[in-house]
């Protein structure tokens, strides 16, 4: 994975800019830490075109890297070393004050006192984690000094978070002289961020790692791969942030985690609505892709095959009490989520689940994601596919905001301006409740798009002072597929 800036960021005023700033990472490292780092690293962050809320259900999602990134720099004390810290610090140290943790990786992630650098911890504890497990010989844990300088918007579903995690255990990785191929650091790295306490798929670490500049990637998991989707010509995504911002660490109990253990409750209803044994329904169903082959079958007995079919005759509609469901379990919640406090968080903050809905939007997403990549390879003209890929991102974002409920009131009206202004489709990206939206527009039609966008959404909230007028280009931004995760020594 080692390689030089030119690979990653091309040439011209791109490249100019990632030289300035390594050089200015390194400056700020010897300010810091006395010396220079031994490595760098950078992972990008992503938009995910469709198929949100799903991978954590087993289905695959297209997202395609961008080119904001965390880059980070790090040196490896010896080991002999009596202090042994980890001290992590960030370029914007204004907004980001030095955070220092033992070099130790059994320690936890305190998640009651969330501080930014516990996603570097994120990344350092589950490699050691995974080198343990591998019996890769890692040596004892030594002190580290880091340094953060990461571009992708915090809380805007665009994963800086992954960009960070991803970052921190490539640099951790190369710092120690550990290397493996891109698929298991995918697969280590979305391990490594649910130690920060959401229960979390592996899209984001899996397409930060393995993005190919130029493509937008299809990402299957169990076992992860990516693969390659050409986007038709004559079309460019357009991200634009809702200011409002989504802190996922901090509301998982009610947002991000209470979908995830919806889903599973989901699953374990229908597999006992379909014939298993309730114990063997909460031994065996993690996952509403675990119980799609029995609702394909039930499907077929009414002449379809469509999953979504036995999620309207199995679940009702009306939100399930713990009651309702424990007399279909014939076990205690409380009992069938034992051994994950995450979701023991969730059970205490729950008033209800939405089953019915929550299974109707990942099986229809998931059908979403396929068909997206079916157009895309479709025999269809560029205008028509364009306009297929649109309507299926509309689609994508009603089932998101009705079925999932994760949007949210800007994102609502965001959304909404977007297509009026022209867009063939636009959705929330990412976990949503908060972040951007993104909108497929015609290549032709951009400048204009973004100047109304500016004029219809954001105007008044310059004249507000939510931003100012010199930060718009973080906001609201055409973004091309970019590369993933490499490591640099100069
Ligand atoms: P964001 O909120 O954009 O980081 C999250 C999850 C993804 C995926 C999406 C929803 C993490 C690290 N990422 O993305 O795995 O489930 O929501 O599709 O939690
Ligand atoms: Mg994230």
């Amino acid at each position: 994975m080692f390689t030089d800036l030119e690979a990653v960021y091309g040439s011209g005023s791109q490249l100019e800019e990632a030289q300035l700033r390594f050089k200015n990472l390194k400056a700020k490292f010897i300010d810091f830490f006395g010396q220079p780092p031994h490595v760098y690293a950078r992972s990008p962050g992503r938009v995910n075109l469709i198929g949100e809320h799903i991978d954590y259900e087993g289905y695959s999602v297209l997202p395609m890297a961008i080119r904001q990134d965390t880059i980070v720099a790090i040196l490896k004390h010896d080991s002999t070393e009596a202090e042994k810290l980890i001290r992590i610090a960030n370029v914007n140290s204004d907004k980001y004050s030095m955070c220092t943790y033992p070099a130790d990786p059994l320690q936890e992630v305190d998640l009651k006192n969330h501080r930014w650098g516990h996603y570097f911890i994120c990344g350092y504890k589950g490699f050691y984690e995974y080198a343990k497990l591998k019996q890769i010989d890692v040596g004892a844990p030594v002190g580290l000094d880091v340094i953060v300088d990461g571009t992708v918007p915090t809380g805007s579903g665009l994963s800086s978070s992954a960009a960070f995690v991803c970052s921190s255990t490539i640099a951790i990785m190369a710092s120690i002289g550990v290397n493996m191929p891109k698929k298991e650091i995918a697969q280590l790295t979305c391990e490594c961020e649910r130690h920060i306490g959401t229960q979390s798929g592996g899209m984001d670490q899996a397409i930060s790692v393995m993005a190919q500049s130029g493509f937008a990637e299809l990402i299957d998991f169990n076992p992860i791969r990516a693969t390659d989707v050409q986007l038709p010509a004559g079309g460019t995504f357009v991200i634009a942030h809702s200011l409002a911002e989504s802190q996922k660490a901090v509301t998982a109990a009610v947002n991000y985690n209470n979908r995830v253990v919806e889903c599973r409750l989901a699953a374990i209803v229908v597999g006992i609505k379909l014939g298993m044994e309730p114990q063997e329904a909460i031994s065996s169903v993690k996952t509403l892709s675990d119980v799609e082959g029995l609702c394909v079958s039930f499907a077929g007995t009414h002449g379809s095959s469509d999953p979504v079919l036995a999620v309207k005759e199995l679940l009702h509609e009306e939100p399930y009490t713990n009651e309702d469901i424990e007399n279909i379990t014939k076990e205690k919640l409380e009992t069938i989520f034992a051994a994950s406090p995450t979701s023991l968080d969730v059970l205490r903050a729950a008033m209800y689940y939405k089953l019915h809905q929550r299974a109707s939007h990942v099986y229809s997403e998931a059908k979403r994601v396929h068909a997206f990549k079916d157009t895309v390879s479709s025999e269809l003209s560029d205008e028509d596919m364009l306009k297929k890929l649109g309507d299926l991102m509309n689609e994508s974002h009603h089932s998101c905001s009705v079925l999932y409920e994760c949007s949210c009131p800007e994102l609502e009206e965001l959304t909404k301006i977007c297509r009026d202004n022209g867009a063939l489709g636009a959705r929330l990206t990412g976990a949503g409740w908060g972040g951007c939206a993104v909108a497929l527009v015609k290549e032709s039609l951009v400048p204009q798009f973004i100047l109304n966008l500016k004029e219809q959404f954001y105007q008044s909230r310059i004249d507000k002072g939510t931003i100012s007028k010199n930060d718009l280009g973080l906001y609201i931004f055409a973004s091309n597929p970019s590369s993933g995760a490499a490591i640099f020594n100069f």
